[in-house]
């Protein structure tokens, strides 16, 4: 597959301290992607990165809803919430990128789940379904057609960006080798399931780098 260097991206989620290993929501070899996105970086023009980024005490924090535990659920304003330990907390150094990850060309880092009181999985949309990033606007107004996701986790913030991506009418795909998931029970099948019916083509970064 060739890439159109004017519309398409290389759009980068969350490749944040606090989701490797050793962080406070630490995926399983979530470091071992890096060097392949750094390679994956260096042949797209245009790359974009996210930015999980949480003020103290989010909604989506079990510590923010006491007798809750991380990796349970509770409702929400916009329906179940899933609760999480701590994690990429505004300026700290879990919310900071991994520090082997070398895109120093990315035009764009979108910060997300900013607002106490809404999660955001999406880079697009809020967790809402309601609040924008400005991502879409952004890739409409810079002629931006085509997205390669990649990053963490897999089952969750790849998931939901590619979904609505292609909602947003953006065209998506997923660098599957180059994510990796938290897996909680059934996620993954669930990301498989929704990238099917969205009809979002999942490839191997690594065959999309030999051509
Ligand atoms: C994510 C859980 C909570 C992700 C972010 O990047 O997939 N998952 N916040
Ligand atoms: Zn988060």
């Amino acid at each position: 597959m060739e890439i159109r260097q004017s519309t398409d991206v290389l759009l980068v989620i969350d490749l944040q301290n606090d989701f490797c290993p050793g962080g406070a929501l630490a995926v399983d070899r979530g470091d071992q992607i890096v060097p392949l996105i750094n390679r994956l970086g260096s042949q797209f023009e245009h790359v974009i990165l996210t930015q999980d980024w949480h003020p103290k005490s989010h909604i989506s924090f079990a510590s923010a809803h006491p007798g809750h535990k991380p990796y349970t659920s509770v409702p929400s304003e916009y329906g179940p919430q899933t609760l999480w330990p701590d994690h990429c907390v505004q300026a700290t150094t879990g919310a900071g990128f991994h520090p082997a990850l070398d895109l120093p060309h990315a035009e764009l880092i979108v910060r997300k789940g900013f607002r106490r009181t809404i999660d955001s999985y999406s880079a697009f949309v809020e967790n809402d379904h309601a609040t924008p990033t400005g991502l879409a606007g952004y890739l409409r107004e810079r002629g931006l057609e085509r997205l390669f996701l990649c990053g963490l986790a897999y089952d969750f913030c790849v998931r939901h960006s590619a979904v609505d991506g292609v909602a947003l009418d953006f065209e998506c795909l997923v660098l599957e080798d180059a994510c990796r998931a938290v897996r909680l029970p059934g996620s993954v099948e669930a990301a498989d399931k929704a990238f099917l019916e969205a009809g979002i083509q999942r490839l191997s970064a690594s065959e999309f780098l030999a051509g």
